[in-house]
């Protein structure tokens, strides 16, 4: 982890999207996070020692889903596949699809592993899973304020956690989405999917992948703001409240999601498990 002292820095921005407005004055006390999101090899660890079920490996309540056929109340979990060809932006459904036997062990489903990726982010976890294994941990989940300051690295109002320009001389610094979502991957930066932790330079604090590679989850309630649809994050049932998450993922494009920046949040309903949400932890 990388103890933080506490500070007072301006948290959100007026330049993007409403949900990040207005630019305030925060204090947070200091902290240490973790230099990375939680990694497949990690969250195995907590999971061969408490024996923890994630909510993706278990049936969905049927009380929660009251008009769905029970046949389809099965394991599973939400899963990114590409289109063909350019699609209205404004239906997540087009790309988003509920996968039974989705789950962080099996990221894009049966018959998919996370062989060679235990160096990974872990995904396919809830709010209540990572809070879980963040008590086995001794750890707590960020608050918002934490993330933020601790994704900015030291550079107060910058657009990026690196600076204002999204790649320096031609450098990707993180994995993200380049081209046209969700159709078009260009790959500059090599990763179709998550990426290693690690991979992209560490921010000014030495933190990695505080900007894209995925989502990660804080301990805020999200308000939804005016006028801010949710974008990358699946919404889920209206019935469950949000949480905020943070960071951006390997599936935010300009076109549609220009969220891998330290002031960009979205609401995650916190029954939701997708492949590009993961989270880390901090201690007070
Ligand atoms: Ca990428």
């Amino acid at each position: 982890m990388v103890e933080l002292p506490g500070g007072t820095f301006r948290m959100g921005s007026e330049r993007f999207y409403p949900e990040e407005a207005p630019v305030r004055e925060v204090t947070v006390g200091g902290f240490a996070i973790d230099r990375h999101p939680v990694t497949v090899a990690e969250f195995r660890r907590f999971v061969k020692d408490t024996g923890h079920r994630t909510d993706a490996e278990k049936p969905p309540a049927s009380e929660d889903y009251p008009d769905a056929d029970p046949e389809l109340l099965v394991p599973g979990s939400l899963v990114f596949r590409p289109t063909r060809g350019p699609v209205p932006l404004d239906d997540y459904r087009n790309w988003w699809n509920w996968v039974p036997g989705a789950d962080w062990r099996h990221p894009e489903g049966p018959g998919s592993t996370v062989g060679g990726r235990e160096r990974h982010p872990v995904t396919h976890v809830t709010h209540a899973d990572a809070t879980a294994y963040a008590r086995w941990a001794g750890k707590s989940l960020p608050s918002e304020a934490e993330w933020e300051y601790a994704a900015r690295g030291g550079l107060d109002g910058a657009t990026f956690t690196w600076g204002d320009e999204f790649a320096p001389k031609g450098r990707m610094m993180a994995n993200t989405w380049q081209g046209e979502f969700p159709w078009q991957n260009l790959l500059l930066d090599r990763y179709e999917r998550t990426s290693p932790v690690e991979t992209f330079p560490p921010n000014g604090y030495g933190l990695y992948d505080m900007a894209g590679n995925v989502w990660e989850w804080t301990d805020d309630w999200f308000e939804a703001a005016t006028g801010a649809a949710p974008c990358c994050a699946p919404a889920g049932h209206d019935r469950f409240p949000r949480r905020v998450m943070k960071g951006g993922s390997h599936l935010c494009a300009p076109n549609y999601c220009l969220r891998y920046r330290p002031a960009a949040r979205q609401g995650e309903a916190i029954e939701s498990s997708t492949g590009h949400i993961g989270f880390r932890c901090v201690v007070r």
